[in-house]
């Protein structure tokens, strides 16, 4: 039966077993448990055992085309860096994460397999013995995962960014972000304007912050580095024992960009104790330790390649994309839901509201976050003083 078919009538399980034999998994399938973390793609781990008795696992993944309307660029994209950052491991001694995600070929030899009406399917390798986090316990943990994208940005450095698409453009525009929010409460489509014009009105009083970092990009006075996008601390795998980075994952926003969109995003999610969706506001707030560890982590991958004006936003950077992931969720929220999965009722408010309440608690320790800049952390990761 053609794959189409198999889509079309058969159970999720022989829809995976149809999958391991376009993409020429040895081994008899087993069974395959659904993933649930990620907010965009479909994902499935499927187990099979080999001939010689043991068991493997692998990842299966359906690309969003609702969110990446041109699937093929971002395979593109992925392909280019996984091979870029497996040739440089090849070569550099000391990586500060072991393992790197594979694509695997499918029948006709490309890295992905196209269904019609079933879309873009790929197959990665399954990172064993490793564990992720939705919210750091330790400042290790969020040291350790910072180091991660640090380094992983720094592998890059040397691709040319012409030769990778902009897939989903304008991502981390905060103006466009903004503006599509007023855009969204003016038509109040799904009629929730009633319900979060608090929250409307929180992110109109700081509307100052938007353009930031994009004057300076208009000024030519941030580099465009080839960045991930989508730096959340459960996109870093930890070794289960030692909570040593291994791997990082979740390539399909690799863009050009600011290497500040990514610190940002670290700062977003690894220094709140709550999860991105708690209902609780009080258990939403910046932990400094946390905040610390993030940069203490990232600079010591980073110190080689970032500029003083990068530096001198990171912790701005922190505010602005929590703002901006505040302002994309609330956008849903008054949109109907459309983009980002929901698993409960006003899924997309809470979300927002989480990340209201994480820019204030930044804003409340903004001063601090500046002074540890200052005082500590040329000594923590040996850069020049001069620097801040
Ligand atoms: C989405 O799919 P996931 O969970 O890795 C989103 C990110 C947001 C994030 C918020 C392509 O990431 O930009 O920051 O949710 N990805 C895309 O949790 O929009
Ligand atoms: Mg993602």
């Amino acid at each position: 039966m053609p794959l189409s078919a198999v889509f079309h009538t058969s159970s999720l399980q022989k829809q995976v077993a149809a999958l391991s034999d376009a993409f020429a998994i040895a081994g008899e399938f087993l069974h395959c448990d659904v993933i649930n973390s990620g907010h965009i793609n479909m994902t499935f781990r499927a187990t099979y055992r080999k001939p010689d008795g043991t068991t493997r696992r692998y990842i299966f993944q359906r690309v969003n085309d609702a969110v990446f309307p041109c699937p093929r660029d971002v395979m593109h994209n992925v392909e280019k860096v996984t091979n870029h950052i497996r040739w440089k491991m090849l070569r550099v001694l000391k990586t500060p994460f072991r393992q790197t995600l594979n694509l695997y070929s499918a029948r006709g030899g490309r890295k992905y397999l196209e269904i019609p009406g079933s879309g873009f399917w790929r197959c990665y390798n399954c990172i064993e013995n490793t564990h992720t986090f939705d919210v750091a316990d330790h400042p290790r943990q969020a040291y350790e995962a910072a180091r991660a994208f640090g380094a992983f940005q720094q592998l890059l450095c040397d691709m040319n960014p012409e030769d990778i698409h902009e897939t989903i453009p304008f991502f981390h525009h905060t103006r466009r972000r903004f503006d599509h929010l007023e855009k969204a409460a003016a038509a109040d489509s799904h009629g929730r304007l009633n319900t979060c014009r608090k929250e409307l009105d929180f992110i109109r009083r700081r509307e100052r912050y938007v353009d930031v970092l994009l004057d300076l990009q208009e000024r030519g006075e941030l580099p465009v580095r080839i960045v991930h996008n989508d730096t959340k601390i459960n996109n870093v795998m930890l070794d289960r024992e030692t909570d040593k980075a291994v791997c990082v994952i979740d390539l399909d926003t690799v863009m050009p960009g600011s290497v500040l969109y990514d610190f940002g995003d670290m700062v977003r999610t690894m220094t709140s104790p709550a999860a991105e969706d708690e209902e609780n506001l009080d258990k939403t707030f910046l932990r400094m330790p946390m905040f610390e560890a993030v940069v203490k982590g990232y600079l010591e991958a980073a110190r080689d390649f970032i500029t003083p004006q990068e530096v001198s936003k990171l912790a701005f950077s922190g505010l602005l994309i929590t703002l901006e992931t505040g302002i994309r969720f609330l956008t849903d929220y008054l949109e109907g839901d459309v983009y980002f999965k929901t698993k409960k009722e006003r899924h997309n408010l809470h979300r927002a509201r989480t990340q209201l309440r994480l820019v204030e608690s930044m804003e409340e320790q903004m001063p601090e976050m500046e002074e540890w800049r200052s005082k500590k952390i040329w000594r923590m990761v040996g850069i020049s003083a001069i620097m801040f």
